[in-house]
């Protein structure tokens, strides 16, 4: 089926909608309605005769009651857009299954059956991505979340675990490689040039940790042996002539497997760990069983092509996949609610490898930009959800930055009230008591409370309520103490209109003005709507230094002078509070600004303050590279947005940039200098050199936003002298905002240097999407016809098209084509990639906090989104909720 490339008129549309029945809203699945299955499936055999536009599927099915199950005789068995081209029960062929909507029916009379079903699927007219689809030539699955049932009729919900061996023949020339989960049991040579393999996984699993691949792959091989001696065959798959760019991903794998040795006690538990690199991949990457499959882009890295952040990315992709082999997949989730079980937790485990690996201040400073970026928006809008959903409709929509990332900072809180060492006994006793299972998200919770010893009966709330509570604090002094009153609000959320207070633990200091240190940093948890807390021994009001380390996932808002601000951006001992001062002296000031409550006096006066904290941050000898570059990072739009009710993007936008020109023009002296001597440290991988490329690029941005002149002509030197992917990205990143020829001879220069290289041009196409040019809307049209330019590939989809959406210059342009813009691009891509595709809505889902006029052109692209005929469940569920 190709409805990608059968573009209908207008016309024949307008006919279609007339014609078909009013689209049925699609079901909702509600947490509290789970039910145990009735009939368990304790082990499977599939059959795979593998070809690229056929593939045949036997799948021989072990099935038996579950005690704990309903008594039905019905086996029911999940299907998606599959027929059942025989059904055998005990090795008899059957006639009297039965198909619900797109599952089978199958009526079984005794305890336990074999159930043997044929399904044939077309893997190249997978565009969806999800099942069994072919990529460049090769076979590969994606399970998660509800891919199996395209694949083979099947119970396909987490709670049903199986033990799976796996058969596939195929022609040897096309498909020279072939894996499985778990181990390769036997292999032989067919008739007519084909090949098979056998592969058992030992670990019963559930569908979605699933996976196949096939096809012509070169490995970089190595080993692991872990702390109880047992010999790992390590494999990073690739095409050929690509192996060289996995070093990296391996070197990353195998400290993944030493770190959770040591972090979390977990040992890996199979003889073999593949993983494979695929070009045509929605999210970034999967932890099938032994066998993990990533997007190219978390894979390959070489410094002439990936950035200091895609070496990041690699980093802590590999360690989040891995580490899922015991959060996620050996204890796994009882249901789809249940999802931030394995995410949050797991996104914890990677974020703390990598703060173990690299720098912990930066890394932190990094997954809180992430979490404000992303998760703050999502939950102040209208598909705010809390970390465990109650209900969906389709659950990709909820692999979100709600479940994962405050998913993680949930349980990064418990770490924070227990302390490291209890954390572990509380992680410990989970993965003790619950291994093998599929559980939920109350059994974890249950576990750091035995284990860690705390009380987290009113922590649980974390759980069940969406939105990011606000702590007010407010400061009073009297004699010798010091009192802060915090008050706590959550604010409404679809559904949940009301909430209940939360436990919010606060690390604390408060700052002696005149000694300019703290008596010792405490960590308070405010438990109620509100709460006062006194501390003695200040003769002088002190300097307040509040959720340090970003230790509760919450809005601080407290008034503070400038002053104040000033003061801890330059003398904080916690690197995340001297950030944090820093983002809240340029927010206060934007947010002021944009408003217009500033006088053009105290306009001036916000712009000295973060001037003279900038300069403080530019010649502070005693902060490294890296963190310097941290520091000298704005606030972005989209958090900047945040702050206000209803927010006008293009003029917080300006604002900015207007604040970059300033700081630019007026440290254009200092930025020079330190872009000259970091320009002089010679590419390594180290922290200092890495430190050097960081802060280059936040000079450069600045340099160029005061004297674009000067910008452009330290920029195509830089670009022209790099010798290195960050270089050459940060020096283009510049030129792109720029009008003139240098802009045209680096971007021809990319074009031409990087041809053949997908991930590279990738970069190209979004430097240009994200760029600031007064044109940029233009520039993204004509991309979309270049050559390079597809839809069906959702790493190029997302380089043009989600750093446009991403980018309020050209999405929030006020003549509403940023909007159009998207809503057409999820009109044309849904047919192809409704997964894929739902991630753009969220945008213009935003509309009730952007001003009137801007909201109108957004609502209206979303109503006609809404009004396309045959819209997938993923968009409609999204838009739906947008517009309600
Ligand atoms: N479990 C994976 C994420 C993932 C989810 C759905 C997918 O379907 C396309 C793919 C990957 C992870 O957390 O890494
Ligand atoms: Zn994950």
């Amino acid at each position: 089926m190709d409805i990608a490339s059968t573009p209908s008129t207008p016309d024949a549309d307008a006919q279609i909608a007339d014609a078909a029945p009013a689209p049925q809203a699609p079901p909702v699945i509600r947490r509290e309605d789970y039910q145990p299955p009735a009939w368990l499936v304790p082990q499977i055999a599939l059959d795979f005769r593998l070809g690229i536009e056929e593939t045949r599927v036997t799948a021989r099915l072990s099935v038996r009651r579950n005690p704990a199950g309903s008594a039905a005789s019905t086996l029911h068995l999940n299907g998606d857009q599959l027929t059942p081209l025989a059904v055998r029960v005990d090795g008899e062929a059957v006639n009297d299954w039965r198909m619900d909507g797109a599952d089978l029916l199958v009526e079984l009379t005794g305890e336990a059956h074999e159930v043997e079903i044929e399904t044939s699927v077309n893997p190249a007219a997978n565009s969806q991505l999800m099942g069994l689809y072919a990529s460049n030539g090769m076979l590969c699955t994606q399970c998660e979340a509800e891919g199996f049932r395209r694949i083979t009729f099947f119970p396909d919900r987490p709670d049903v675990l199986s033990t799976y061996s796996v058969r596939m023949a195929g022609d040897k020339g096309q498909f020279p490689i072939l894996l499985s989960n778990g181990n390769c049991t036997a292999t032989g040579e067919g008739e007519d040039g084909t090949h098979w393999a056998e592969w058992h996984d030992p670990w019963p699993k559930p569908a979605y940790l699933f996976a196949l691949v096939a096809g012509d792959l070169v490995a970089n091989h190595a080993q692991f042996t872990t702390r109880s001696g047992r010999r790992v065959d390590l494999n990073i798959w690739v095409r050929s002539g690509d192996e060289q760019r996995t070093q990296h991903a391996m070197d990353s794998l195998i400290n993944s497997m030493k770190w959770d040795e040591e972090a979390f006690g977990r040992e890996y538990d199979l003889d073999l760990f593949n993983v494979v690199a695929v070009s045509d991949f929605n999210m970034g990457a999967m932890e099938n069983k032994g066998l993990n499959v990533f997007n190219t882009r978390y894979v390959l890295a070489e410094p002439e092509t990936a950035t200091d952040a895609d070496y990041d990315g690699i980093e802590s992709v590999i360690g989040h996949e891995y580490f899922h082999n015991w959060s996620g997949n050996r204890v796994t989730c009882r249901d789809w609610f249940q999802l931030s079980l394995k995410e949050g937790f797991t996104v914890l485990r990677d974020q703390l490898f990598s703060a173990d690996m690299g720098s912990e201040a930066v890394k932190r400073i990094e997954d809180v930009r992430v979490l404000r970026a992303a998760q703050f928006p999502e939950d102040s809008g209208p598909l705010a959800h809390p970390i465990r959903p109650d209900s969906y409709q389709e659950i990709s929509n909820f692999y979100t930055a709600t479940v994962y990332n405050k998913g993680a900072e949930v349980i990064r809180m418990m770490r924070t009230m227990a302390g490291p060492d209890r954390f572990r006994q509380g992680t410990d006793l989970y993965f003790d008591r619950h291994d093998g299972e599929a559980a939920t998200c109350e059994d974890f919770v249950k576990a750091i409370e035995d284990g860690a010893g705390l009380d987290l009966r009113q922590f649980r709330l974390w759980y069940a309520q969406a939105g990011t509570p606000q702590v007010a604090v407010e400061a009073s002094h009297e004699g010798d103490v010091a009192t802060l009153t915090l008050t706590q609000t959550i604010p409404a959320t679809p559904g949940q209109p009301e909430k209940q207070a939360v436990p919010i633990p606060l690390r604390i200091a408060l700052f002696d003005r005149d000694s300019g240190r703290h008596a010792g940093e405490r960590l308070i948890v405010l438990d109620t709507d509100s709460r006062s807390f006194a501390f003695e021994g200040f003769a002088r009001p002190p300097v307040v230094s509040i959720n340090r380390g970003f230790s509760a996932p919450v809005a601080i808002d407290m008034e503070r002078s400038n002053e104040d601000l000033v003061f801890l951006a330059a003398h904080d001992d916690d690197p995340f509070a001297r950030y944090e001062a820093m983002q809240s002296l340029v927010v206060q000031h934007l947010v002021a600004a944009v408003g217009g409550g500033l006088s053009e006096t105290a306009r001036a006066e916000g712009r000295k303050a973060i001037g003279q904290a900038f300069a403080a941050v530019l010649s502070d000898d005693g902060l490294d590279d890296l963190m310097r570059g941290e520091l000298m990072v704005l606030p972005g739009v989209a958090y900047l947005a945040e702050q206000v009710l209803v927010a006008d993007p293009a003029a917080i936008h300006e604002e900015r940039e207007g604040l970059k020109a300033w700081l630019g023009s007026e440290l254009a002296e200092s930025l020079v200098a330190l872009h000259d001597r970091v320009s002089g440290v010679p590419y390594s991988r180290d922290a200092a050199a890495r430190g050097a490329r960081k802060t280059k690029a936040q000079a450069l941005v600045l340099i160029a936003a005061g004297d674009p002149a000067e910008g452009a002509r330290r920029a195509i030197a830089q670009y022209r002298a790099a010798d290195n992917m960050t270089d050459r990205q940060s020096a283009l990143t510049v030129l792109c905002n720029l009008e003139g020829p240098e802009r045209e001879e680096a971007l021809a220069d990319f074009l031409r240097r990087y041809q053949g290289n997908a991930l590279v041009i990738d970069k190209w196409f979004a430097l240009q999407a994200g760029s600031f040019h007064p044109q940029v809307l233009q520039h993204i049209e004509a991309l979309s016809q270049h050559p390079e330019f597809t839809l069906n590939n959702p790493n190029r989809a997302r380089a043009l098209y989600m750093t446009a959406a991403v980018n309020p210059k050209a999405f929030h342009d006020a003549s509403g084509a940023g909007y159009r813009m998207i809503g057409e691009l999820i009109r044309k891509l849904d047919p192809i990639n409704p997964q894929t595709t739902a991630r753009f809505v969220p945008q213009l889902g935003r509309w009730r906090r952007i001003e009137p006029a801007r909201a109108a052109m957004m609502r209206a692209e979303l109503e006609k989104i809404a009004a396309q005929p045959g819209l997938s469940r993923d968009v409609r569920e999204q838009v739906s909720k947008s517009l309600g």
